[in-house]
C-alpha cells in the first residue's frame, strides 16, 4: 500500500507541465513568480537537509542506544557545553540563511515597477474583475491582456468587499481593499493563457470569481488594443443584431450595463466589446449563444448570488439580443 501511494505521488508530481496544471506555482512564467519559486526551492533544500540530519540521528539513536538486557544506564548529556552551544547556533544560522533571501524576495516583489511600465488599474467586484488601462484609454473585464516581456504595474482596489488577485504562474497573491491601492509588478516571460482566481473569501460566488490573463506578443496585443478602442460596427439595417439592439435599449439591461453610446450602467461589466471575450461572468463560462441564453434568463442559477437579476424576454427577443451581444466585437 505505501508503495502504491508513493507511485501515485510520483505520478502526480511528475506532470509539472503547463496546460494540465494551469494554476501551479511550480511552473513560473514571470520574474515575480520565479523569485517566489527560487525562495521556495531554497527553503525546501534547507528543510530537506534538516530532515535528513534529524531523522538520521534519530535512527542511529534508536538502533545504537536501545535498551538491552544487562546494559548499563546511558550517560546523560545535560551540561555538555559544546553540544548545547552548537545545537543553539546551528538552527539560528539556518534561520539567518532563510531570512536573508526571504527579506530580499519581499522587497523585490513589493510592487515597484520600473519607469515606463504599462499601468493597469484592477478593480474587484462581487464577483468579476475590471481592468482599466489609463494610458491606453481602454478597459477589459475578467480577461486581462498584457504584452509579453513588458513590465506591468497593477494598481489594485475593490468596489465592495476585500478580494485577492492571484495568478499563480505570474506571481503571488495580493489583496484588493476598498479605499486603498495595493500594487503588483511583474514581467511575464512567455506568451500564453494563464488562469487565476480570487483568493480572499468574498461571498457566495467567491469560488466562481476566476480570471484569465492573456500574455501576448506586442503585435497581437496592439491588435487587441485597437479593437477595444474602436466602436463596434453598427448592426446592419434589418439584421437580427439590429432588432437585438432595440431589445437592449428597452430592457432593464441599460440600468446596470454600459454599451458605448447606448447606456451607462455601472453595476455589471461594460458590454461594449462583450463579443470579443472568450469567457463571461468571472471567466467562469465560455462566451457562446447557449451560455448567454441561460445567463440572461437566470444568472443566479448559474452563479450563486450573482448580482444580475433574472430577465424575462420572449424567445425571439432573446435570440435577437444575443445576436447583438455577439456582434459587439
Ligand atoms: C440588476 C443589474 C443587472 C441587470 C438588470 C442586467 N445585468 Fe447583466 N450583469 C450584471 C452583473 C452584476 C453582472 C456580473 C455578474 C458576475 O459575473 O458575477 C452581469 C453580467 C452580464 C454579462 C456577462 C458579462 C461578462 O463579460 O462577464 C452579460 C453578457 C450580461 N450581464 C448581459 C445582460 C443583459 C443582456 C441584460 C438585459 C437583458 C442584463 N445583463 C441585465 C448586472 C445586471
Ligand atoms: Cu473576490
Amino acid at each position: 500500500m505505501p508503495l502504491v501511494l508513493l507511485a501515485v505521488l510520483l505520478l502526480l508530481t511528475a506532470c509539472g507541465g503547463g496546460a494540465d496544471l494551469p494554476q501551479s506555482t511550480l511552473v513560473p512564467r514571470s520574474d515575480f513568480s520565479a523569485d517566489l519559486f527560487g525562495l521556495y526551492k531554497n527553503v525546501f533544500w534547507w528543510a530537506l537537509g534538516v530532515f535528513i540530519l534529524v531523522e538520521g540521528l534519530l535512527l542511529v539513536a534508536i538502533v545504537r542506544f536501545r535498551a538491552r538486557p544487562g546494559r548499563a544506564e546511558p550517560k546523560p548529556v545535560h551540561g555538555h557545553t559544546v553540544l548545547e552551544i552548537s545545537w543553539t547556533l546551528a538552527p539560528a544560522l539556518i534561520l539567518v540563511f532563510i531570512a536573508v533571501p526571504t527579506m530580499r524576495t519581499i522587497f523585490s516583489t513589493a510592487g515597484h515597477a520600473p519607469e515606463g511600465a504599462l499601468r493597469v488599474e484592477v478593480i474587484g467586484h462581487q464577483w468579476w474583475w475590471e481592468y482599466r488601462y489609463p494610458t491606453l484609454n481602454i478597459s477589459a473585464y475578467n480577461e486581462l491582456h498584457i504584452p509579453v516581456r513588458t513590465p506591468i504595474q497593477l494598481d489594485m482596489t475593490s468596489a465592495d468587499v476585500i478580494h485577492s488577485f492571484w495568478v499563480p504562474r505570474l506571481g503571488g497573491k495580493r489583496d484588493l481593499i476598498q479605499g486603498r491601492t495595493n500594487r503588483i509588478a511583474f514581467r511575464a516571460d512567455s506568451t500564453g493563457e494563464y488562469w487565476g482566481q480570487c483568493a480572499e473569501f468574498c461571498g457566495a460566488s467567491h469560488a466562481n470569481m476566476r480570471l484569465r490573463v492573456f500574455v501576448q506578443s506586442d503585435s497581437v496585443f496592439q491588435r487587441w488594443v485597437d479593437q477595444q478602442r474602436a466602436s463596434p460596427a453598427t448592426p446592419a439595417k434589418g439584421s437580427p443584431a439590429e432588432a437585438g439592439q432595440q431589445v437592449y435599449r428597452r430592457s432593464p439591461c441599460i440600468a446596470c450595463h454600459t454599451i458605448a453610446g447606448l447606456s451607462q450602467g455601472r453595476v455589471g461589466p461594460d458590454l461594449t466589446h462583450v463579443g470579443s471575450r472568450f469567457t463571461i461572468a468571472g471567466a467562469l463560462f465560455p462566451n457562446n449563444a447557449e451560455i448567454l441564453h441561460r445567463w440572461i434568463m437566470n444568472a443566479p442559477a448559474m452563479k450563486p448570488g450573482a448580482l444580475m437579476t433574472p430577465q424575462s424576454l420572449s424567445p425571439q427577443d432573446l435570440d435577437a439580443l444575443i445576436a447583438y451581444l455577439q456582434s459587439l466585437k
